[in-house]
């Protein structure tokens, strides 16, 4: 929409000039609405995309060696205390990731750091479980409550017509779960309700919540870990979608559950990425290998895989430069960085696509390309906590077959919580 012409409003009086603007408004969104409802009905509903940045340079591939690049240089858990990092972005949640060459953008100071904050001088390294993790239900933003707003409609009729099922198609492409999965669980919701003789819309929507529930709960949603050498569990994602973020969290909860754990800072692509990674691993007391700038990601996984085998530690968190899925050479790059990460004795117990809940539909796209080039075992969707409607977690699960296992709701370290379908259902379902 243009802007109002501002002579235009500086020559009506005051009250006309706000009838205009709400005039526009009205017509505007109202058109909007009806664009919606029209391409629903064709089935054309586009793909909501966000614009994902790209590398600025296409990096080839390495050629297939044993990593032997700059030395890496390896860290241990910080034995100095201090502040703990406190310069915080000072942006909105979910708003798009700072750019390539944008300062480090220091772990945020989340509930946890505000405990910190109270601790005695000396604590300086975050303990899992000092703040109990929050709730998925108590924490998603927008996709709560998302899917029972449009089935106000639905539930109000008393019998089961051609608007009704207009209605959930409409609830549930809203609720991004996508036209095709939407189409797909409609049509076998329908032959439910033949076959169960359904009558009311109170028992169809509690046949949709267990159908979604029963399409979510198909996957092995565990992390795994084989015991015979270093595990590594890679991060793989595009842009800004919250790898390193992610890895920070995951560090912290495995170390409390007993395990030790390694980073390889495998973002050689900016020193800043490296950087990011090495506040996150004095924030939580993990060792770090990084490398130099521009330096084999393998190299650095492979260095991290070394010093884990030499400690012994249990786990490698291996954080990768983010990438567009549609970037060939750069996806060749990230298998490789795979191949050398599974050289004995480490073993590839999960690749983890980080998708960042927000970018909706797209987010299906990014599971196909990068499972098709490394094996992806598991999903961690984040940002959950902001303006993402969730329901991609239903596509990635019924097309692709991969689980999502974690979901981020938050920048706090403590902000990452195992996905459980139930839960989520009932979350985006709930009418309070
Ligand atoms: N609200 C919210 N923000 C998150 C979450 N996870 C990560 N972020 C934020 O998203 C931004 C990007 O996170 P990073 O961890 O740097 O993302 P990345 O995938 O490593 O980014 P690149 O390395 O540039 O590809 C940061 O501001 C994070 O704090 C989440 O679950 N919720
Ligand atoms: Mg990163």
């Amino acid at each position: 929409m243009s802007p109002l012409p501002l002579p235009l409003l500086g020559t009506v009086p005051d009250t006309a000039a706000i009838a205009f603007v709400a005039a526009v408004v009205v017509v505007v969104g109202g058109s909007g609405f009806v664009t919606v409802r029209r391409r629903r009905r064709a089935g054309q509903l586009p793909e909501r995309q966000r614009p994902e940045r790209e590398l600025e340079t296409d990096q080839p591939p390495s050629p297939e060696t044993a990593p032997a690049t700059g030395p890496s240089v390896t860290t241990g858990p910080p034995v100095t205390t201090g502040p703990p990092p406190a310069s915080v972005p000072d942006h909105g949640l979910v708003e798009a990731p700072p750019a390539l060459e944008a300062e480090v953008p220091a772990p945020p100071v989340g509930p946890v750091l505000d405990e910190r904050a109270k601790a005695p001088a000396g604590a300086a390294v975050v303990e899992a479980g000092e703040i109990a993790a929050p709730s998925l239900r108590s924490r998603l933003g927008r996709a709560r409550g998302l899917v029972a707003g449009y089935l106000g409609g639905v539930l109000e009729r008393s019998r089961i017509d051609a608007v009704t099922w207009d209605d959930l198609e409409e609830a549930l492409i809203r609720a991004d779960v996508g036209v095709a999965t939407t189409d797909a669980l409609l049509a076998e919701l329908k032959d439910q309700v033949k076959a169960e003789r359904i009558r009311d819309a109170n028992s169809l929507v509690t046949a949709l919540k267990e159908r979604l529930v029963a399409v979510l709960d198909d996957g092995d949603r565990s992390l795994h870990f084989e015991e015979g050498g270093p595990n590594v569990w890679l991060f793989v994602g595009v842009n800004g979608v919250g790898k390193t973020t992610t890895i920070g969290k995951v560090a912290l909860s495995q170390m409390g559950s007993g395990r030790s754990v390694v980073l390889a800072a495998g973002d050689t692509f900016r020193a800043a990425a490296a950087d990011q990674l090495a506040l996150w691993a004095e924030r939580v007391g993990a060792d770090l290998v990084r490398g130099s700038e521009g330096g084999d990601p393998g190299a650095v996984v492979f260095d991290a895989v070394q010093r884990a085998a030499a400690k012994p530690a249990d786990l490698v968190l291996a954080d990768t430069a983010g990438r567009l899925h549609t970037k060939v050479n750069l996806m060749q790059e990230l298998a490789k960085v795979r191949r050398v990460a599974a050289r004995p004795p480490a073993i590839v117990s999960e690749v983890l696509l980080v998708i960042d809940a927000t970018t909706g539909q797209n987010g299906l796209a990014q599971a196909r390309e990068f499972g098709s080039a490394v094996g992806v075992t598991g999903v961690v969707l984040t940002k959950l906590d902001g303006t993402a409607r969730g329901g991609i977690v239903v596509p990635i699960q019924r097309e692709l077959s991969v689980p999502v296992k974690l979901v981020g709701i938050g920048e706090g370290a403590a902000d990452l919580v195992p996905f459980v379908p139930a839960e989520f259902v009932e979350a985006v379902f709930a009418r309070d």
